[in-house]
């Protein structure tokens, strides 16, 4: 008899290319999509050019350009340029500026239940909320999956979430992820796929789902998911797209790894406090407390059943005086049918800035508020300085919460007078006209010509790792350090296709002088190390925040641990994840340490441990590395291995 399987088993199982789940330390699994953003996309393609392939090899690739919007200067559009030539020469769909946000417009189009997807961003699991096995990962992983390659992970372990009940009105699915990072927190959780079950699932929108799917990123998850049923099928059809429906649901007495359930009719209105998205707590809790900015939007809340709800709020009524209001929708669909539906006049009654459906506000990009400003926002992420504004604080809320305090000015609960619940639409208009060489999807364009322009710099490749090291701690930093800590966005990130512009930044936030601490190492002939305490790397799927310290001469990172993606990337580029045997050792080791290497590269061909010498005696490291990634770290990266 077949045994019972559940959602992830179901996909991965029908996906697996290497390994065996019960046994092996890495699973291959076969990639059938691929999306990539602006930011990360640009080195994704150079990466794919160098691989020398014809065209991409999977069902579909889309590249879309949302997050460098802005186009002060000539370097992002120099960089939208190069890759819409790229799409059309290899066979991508490329997704125009001024189009949307990546995930949403992914879920609106192009995702598929039962299929894989890789993403260069991590908040690709959105597309878990239609039954997708999606993934966060480096661009250079993306490129491998375009070329054709298998994407690796850990076996995984599968929780459960099991959804009861029904929510009550002016609360929504914001509330519910909240409440999920409340329990797990941002660290601890590598490794597992969260599934969503229970009969409380059948009572959330496509939209709903993709919010809890998009968050979950912030768990540090390797994805989550939610089965596909006659929601989503209704979610395809009204798109248009109900032949890429296929119903798939966990089976009676599928068994999980772990198990929580949450009630949905007992979830409150949640929030995360400054400055982590795992430091929730409730909005009762904060009510009353004054704010300056309320931002709506993002991909985590920007569909029509999100800035419909917050029209709902907001109809006949003004926005307070002290306060300023941006949103910006996920899609041109949404702003269609906000539009037609009269939203939209309602929201510019109301005061709002409607600004572009694009990234924007989420990544530091734009409105960034004021001195000190309590900011609340419908995004995912509230790191420290992440806005643009370091003494910013940034409060993550629903759009419900955020829609009701808009009205005072104040944090107010959207429970006190809750508007009705937006209907899932019959029909979504659809207009694909900005996703362009849609016919030549997979195929590409003979001959098309590469458009580059100054800020296109190529890619460095890593050099083969050394037997013994001599190295020194260029930087020692805390724990929970984040991408945007690494390499900062905002208005650093037009520098995103030119490595050695983009790595005067590394570690800005922290240590302005690292960079120029690096190279001076570099000269003497020292390896650069990073010493970082728990979760490091925690956000992003960036892979300039490995990059950009390996063209710095960064050859090792020693951390108590190391988020997923992160520690992918550091792999990617030569850099070795060594972490403390004994993580009291992490106090023997201060910035600008002379530390010494003996024996690296035997220690990573063989079990990964290794003895380290500093000022205040050795102490032990180690890497638990696959043979994989042996390979890589020897070779001094992926690119280097080709
Ligand atoms: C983010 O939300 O931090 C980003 C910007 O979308 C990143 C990708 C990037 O750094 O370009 C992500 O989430 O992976
Ligand atoms: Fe864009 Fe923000 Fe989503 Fe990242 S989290 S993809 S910056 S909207």
């Amino acid at each position: 008899m077949k045994t019972a399987q559940n959602v992830v088993q179901k996909i991965l199982s029908a996906h697996l290319v290497e390994g065996d789940p019960a046994k092996d330390p890495e699973l291959g699994i076969r990639i059938d999509q691929t999306l990539t953003q602006d930011a990360t996309g640009t080195m994704a393609y150079l990466q794919f050019e160098s691989m020398d392939v014809p065209r991409v090899k999977t069902d579909l690739s889309v590249s879309y350009v949302d997050h460098n919007t802005v186009q002060i200067g000539f370097e992002n559009a120099d960089d939208h340029d190069f890759l819409q030539s790229i799409a059309k020469k290899y066979g991508i769909v490329y997704s125009k500026c001024g189009n949307g946000i990546c995930h949403q417009l992914h879920l609106e189009r192009f995702g598929k239940p039962g299929t894989t997807l890789l993403g260069s961003d991590s908040h690709t699991p959105t597309g878990g909320g239609i039954g997708q096995i999606a993934i966060g990962a480096g661009g250079i992983d993306i490129a491998v999956a375009m070329a054709g390659g298998a994407f690796h992970i850990p076996p995984p372990k599968v929780r459960a979430i099991v959804l009861k009940g029904k929510l009550r009105k002016g609360v929504s699915a914001k509330d519910v992820i909240l409440k999920v990072l409340e329990k797990y927190g941002t660290k601890g959780n590598v490794g597992w796929i969260f599934e969503y079950t229970g009969p409380g699932v059948a009572t959330l929108d496509v939209p709903s789902r993709a919010t809890i799917t998009n968050m979950g990123a912030e768990l540090g998850v390797t994805t989550s998911v939610f089965p596909s049923d006659a929601v989503t099928k209704q979610f395809l059809a009204a798109q248009g797209r109900v032949k890429d429906f296929a119903k798939i649901v966990a089976d009676k007495g599928a068994k999980y790894d772990d198990e929580f359930v949450v009630d949905l009719s007992k979830v409150e209105p949640m929030m995360a406090a400054p400055h982590s998205p795992g430091n929730v707590v409730t909005v009762k809790s904060r009510k009353g407390l004054k704010v300056n900015q309320i931002m709506i939007g993002s991909c985590t809340n920007s569909s029509y059943r999100d800035i419909r709800t917050v029209a709902l709020y907001l109809k006949g009524r003004h926005v307070a005086d002290d306060v300023e209001v941006g949103i910006a929708c996920g899609s041109r669909q949404v702003i269609n049918m906000l539009a037609k539906d009269g939203s939209l006049a309602i929201l510019h009654a109301a005061g709002c800035r409607m600004l572009e459906n694009a990234c924007g506000f989420c990544i530091g990009a734009h409105m960034s508020p004021r001195t000190g400003a309590v900011s609340l926002r419908t995004n995912n992420r509230n790191f420290e300085g992440r806005s643009g504004t370091k003494s910013a604080q940034v409060y993550l809320v629903s759009p419900e919460t955020a829609a009701a305090s808009a009205l005072t000015g104040k944090v107010e609960l959207p429970t006190k007078n809750p508007v009705a619940a937006v209907p899932s639409p019959k029909k979504f208009p659809i207009d694909d006209s900005m996703f362009l060489y849609r016919a030549t999807s997979g195929k590409g364009v003979k001959g098309a010509e590469i458009v580059r322009g100054p800020n296109i710099a190529p890619v460095p490749k890593g050099v083969p790792l050394a037997k013994d090291l001599k190295g020194a701690c260029a930087i020692k930093v805390g724990d929970k350090i984040t991408t945007d800590h690494i390499m900062p966005a905002g208005a650093r990130l037009k520098f995103r296709s030119n490595i050695p512009q983009y790595a005067k930044f590394v570690f800005e936030p922290c240590d302005p002088k690292f960079h120029d601490n690096c190279m001076a190492n570099k000269e003497k002939g020292l390896a650069n190390v990073i010493v970082a305490g728990e979760s490091y790397g925690q956000g992003s799927s960036r892979e300039h925040a490995a990059l950009c310290p390996m063209y710095l001469g960064v050859k090792a990172v020693i951390a108590k641990s190391i988020e997923r993606i992160h520690r992918a990337n550091l792999v990617n580029f030569g850099i070795v994840p060594f972490l403390f045997e004994n993580p009291k050792d992490y106090d023997r080791v201060a910035a600008g340490d002379r530390l010494e290497f003996k024996g690296i590269r035997a220690a990573v061909e063989g079990d990964g441990c290794l003895e380290v010498k500093g000022p205040k005696g050795a102490f032990r490291v180690k890497a638990s590395l696959s043979d994989r990634e042996r390979h890589l770290l020897l070779c001094g990266g992926l690119l280097a291995s080709l």
